[in-house]
């Protein structure tokens, strides 16, 4: 590096700090200093994957400066801060997003040609920090992007899982898991801060005591505490110096070693010890609606709900504030009830450890949480066997009791003798085994209670929260989801980027509302060339992707129909596979049979113990098997499922779709934000009026949106009168027939078992509408066919659901929870 320095030494800016300098020269530089003295290589022997190690450190020095300032801000204006609780931050690679939110794509570019590499074989080597399930953990990082480019103070707190989400390999059509080991490498995003660590702690029993003051009081004696120690990692906002924190908590022993145990000569259980302590952190659980009831998941959220909420009174004081202004200092939200713990450890702290008296307590800990909820399905809401609880959690248990005494108190005041409603709204539920029902205790511990759609925020006002909107109908508002359009359009999708540059001038992606002026050139036969153009290629990136990791061959000509999210019955992958599978079948009885090629993609992980949505997947690759292997067919035809459906491939997935299935039951799928990444990248919708599917219609209008399927309100009329898969099976041949042949082995080398638990759960009870909704599906779907075979019309369609996508940026509802729900204001930041 030294000699390369010598002879770049003259294009090097006299002056420029390697560190912070942002021409290509001192990036180049930067990179050699890093490649040398960070990670001990010299260029010759030096990996892609060092490159990109070396470009990563050289742009988080970049990053170091705004971070620092901007914390300082913050600190010295002493504004309110948002806190946003998550346990699950799906955040995708770092590197292409913080290069483009510096306005450093070129210089980056030109600094790693000079150097003879190339920076998106680069981009390629991150691995992508996996640390959430879907859509619940990448919204939070959406909104973290967002947060951080509107300039508002703001923290994400989370887990730093030590390995995320699994990595999904698909083995003879079967999903396999395998762990995700993403830290391996190192990161050198994150900065360990040892120093700001808190204690937590489990089990163990709660006493009496008498204060200093005379005053009665009780305290816990826990049976174990461990430590949670920071990490960092800085949020860069878009073209702004605004770096906010997301602060992840990784759990140590508090001590290396019992010395009890050692001194005693047992080793192994003095390690045992630490080990255990570490477990709290190691692993993401890989469920994505269903809650688990599992310790060690209570474990995760306590632990990183107590060091978030210990971390705000560190601040606090550091800031001299006093401690009866908490809820002015700190908005803090809760994403789902996973943090929802929160309600009672604040109450904890500030009256054990504070010495606050419970209604001051109480009034704070309202005036400090918001909570949104993310579904409706009644086995996704949490609830913990009471006796577990209290094992883990003793002082809160007793915490948590006072609020339920003092709250259905104020239940029977609104609601004189009905005590059943008593019982609903109780937080702890009788039924069977004793329950603590974390829902409720998030509904009654926060000022503002939220969903995350229109028909979804409805829903939950009508049903599964309509005791609480009925006792305080003003806690509950509808904030819809929303995607960041960096990520999601300008990175993910260069082409069209470029194209809206030019047409629009720079400022969409900070004002995306903008891309309304797209519709002034949809008469423009040129525009929609290029428009098209712009799909097209992106059609083939897919297709060299799909092409490397499964073999699989697509012409970027068909239509592109694409569903990637979890597999779940309720999300609906076996309709689509009803309709593959129908035009298969009419392919094969009728040879002259016509409608436009198309290639059928899906992707999503299944949770490894959901036995139904494995053997969906199975299903998928035995059809995609089938029909790509059979030339009567795979001239009109081709199905692929694309391993291991990421934040990294998701970005060469959205921009590549003609057509997004969006076919949950409706009611069930509480927003969706796929549908939003399709829409803005331009690809059409067939969807149900489920979660923002119904906004996103508003926006683009019933003609550019192709609709099928029963409501909200029909799917639960018809579930409520015995739904009977059995009648629609009876009444329409063509469904008979296509379940038959999925029964009969045809796609399985002649196996009948292996599909016969797919094709019972439809036919004998269908919990989801499938075969209710299949023929609305499948006639939907020949629209779509009519549709694209005008491809000037359907061109125009795509440039509407882009041109009418704004209100789907996270800026815009982060804009809305910030003027809302958390009272804050920006504060800009300059460097
Ligand atoms: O299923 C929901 C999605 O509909 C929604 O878009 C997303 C973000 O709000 O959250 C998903 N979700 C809900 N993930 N987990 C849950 C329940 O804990």
């Amino acid at each position: 590096p030294h000699a390369k320095r010598a002879t770049s030494s003259a294009t090097i800016l006299s002056g420029a700090d390697v560190r912070t300098g942002l021409d290509s020269a001192v990036l180049q530089q930067a990179v050699l200093d890093h490649l040398y003295y960070s990670l001990g290589r010299l260029p010759a022997v030096a990996t892609p994957a060092n490159y990109y190690r070396a470009l990563a450190l050289a742009i988080r020095d970049r990053l170091q400066q705004r971070w620092i300032r901007t914390s300082e801000t913050y600190f010295e204006r002493g504004r309110k801060l948002a806190c946003y609780l998550s346990a699950e931050f799906l955040l995708g690679p770092h590197l292409g997003n913080n290069l483009l939110n510096l306005g450093l794509e070129q210089a980056a570019r030109e600094a790693l040609t000079a150097l003879g590499q190339d920076l998106d074989a680069i981009l390629d080597c991150e691995p992508e920090p996996g640390l959430g399930n879907g859509g619940l953990g990448r919204l939070a990082a959406c909104y973290l992007d967002s947060l951080a480019t509107l300039q508002y103070p703001a923290i994400g707190y989370g887990i730093r899982y030590e390995f995320g989400i699994f990595a999904q390999e698909i083995r003879d059509g079967w999903q396999t898991e395998r762990t995700d080991k993403w830290l391996s490498g190192g990161n050198p995003w994150e900065i360990a801060k040892p120093d700001i660590a808190y204690e937590v702690k489990w089990g163990g029993h709660t006493e009496r005591y008498i204060d200093d003051d005379g005053a009665e009081r009780r305290r816990w004696v826990p049976y174990r505490v461990v430590r949670g120690i920071a990490y960092d990692t800085p949020i860069q906002g878009y073209g702004v110096d605004t770096c906010n924190t997301l602060r992840l908590w990784s759990a140590e022993a508090a001590e290396s070693f019992d010395f009890q145990a050692f001194n005693t000569g047992d080793y192994f259980q003095a390690v045992d010890a630490k080990l255990r302590s570490e477990t709290i952190t190691k692993v993401l659980y890989p469920n994505d609606e269903p809650a688990i009831g599992k310790r060690l998941r209570l474990a995760q959220q306590y632990f990183f709900v107590t060091c978030s909420l210990q971390d705000m009174l560190r601040i606090l004081d550091l800031a001299g504030g006093a401690i009866e202004q908490f809820a002015e200092h700190f908005a803090v939200q809760l994403n789902d009830t996973h943090p929802s713990i929160g309600v009672a450890e604040l109450m904890r702290l500030l009256i054990d450890e504070r010495g606050l008296d419970w209604d001051a307590a109480w009034t704070i800990t309202v005036a400090t949480f918001g909570y949104t909820n993310h579904t409706l399905l009644p086995e996704a809401l949490e609830t913990w066997p009471l006796p577990l609880f209290r094992e883990v959690l003793p002082r809160h248990l007793e915490i948590i009791y006072e609020i339920n005494r003092r709250f259905l108190d104020e239940v029977r005041a609104c609601f004189p003798d009905d005590s059943a409603r008593v019982a609903r709204m109780s937080l702890i539920g009788e039924a069977g085994e004793k329950q603590v029902r974390m829902a409720h205790l998030a509904c009654v511990g926060s000022h503002a209670i939220n969903g995350v759609a229109a028909l979804h925020s409805e829903l939950l006002k009508a049903s599964v929260l309509s005791d609480f909107h009925a006792l305080w109908p003003e806690r509950f508002s509808n904030k819809t989801n929303g995607v960041t359009p960096r990520r999601f359009l300008a990175l993910a999708n260069p082409g069209l980027r470029a194209l809206l540059d030019e047409t629009l001038g720079a400022s969409w992606p900070v004002d995306l509302g903008r891309l309304r002026e797209l519709e002034s050139h949809i008469d423009d036969p040129a525009f929609r060339e290029r428009w098209r153009a712009v799909k097209h290629a992106n059609k083939q990136r897919l297709a060299d992707y799909v092409q490397a990791h499964t073999g699989i061959v697509l012409d970027p000509d068909w239509l592109f129909d694409i569903q990637v999210k979890r597999i779940h019955e309720y999300k609906r992958q076996h309709l689509n596979l009803l309709h593959i599978v129908t035009l298969y079948q009419r392919l094969k009885t009728y040879p002259a049979f016509s409608f436009p090629p198309r290639a059928f993609l899906f992707g999503g992980k299944a949770a490894p113990g959901y036995f139904t949505a494995k053997r969906i997947i199975k299903l998928i690759n035995a059809v995609a098997e089938t029909i790509n292997a059979d030339p009567e067919v795979n001239g009109r035809l081709k199905v692929a499922f694309v391993p291991n459906f990421s934040v990294k491939n998701a970005q060469l997935i959205y921009p590549a779709a003609d057509l997004s299935e969006q076919i949950s039951t409706a009611g069930k799928e509480a927003s969706g934000t796929g549908n939003m990444k399709f829409m803005l990248n331009g690809a059409l919708t067939i969807g149900t009026l489920d979660g923002a599917n119904v906004e996103m219609r508003d926006e683009v209008g019933a003609e550019n949106f192709f609709l099928f399927g029963r409501t909200a309100d029909e799917v639960a009329r018809l579930q409520g009168e015995g739904y009977r898969p059995a009648d629609y099976l009876a009444g329409d041949d063509e469904l008979k027939a296509v379940m038959e042949l999925i029964g009969s082995g045809h796609f399985s080398g002649g196996d009948s078992e292996v599909f016969r638990p797919l094709v019972e759960n439809l036919t004998q009870s269908d919990p989801f509408l499938v075969l209710a909704d299949y023929a609305a599906y499948v006639a939907c779907q020949e629209g779509v066919s009519a549709a694209w075979a005008d491809q000037e019309q359907w061109t125009r369609m795509s440039i509407i659901n882009c041109a009418r996508g704004g209100k789907f940026s996270s800026d815009r509802a982060i804009a809305e929870y910030a003027r809302e729900i958390w009272g804050l204001q920006s504060v800009p930041i300059q460097v």
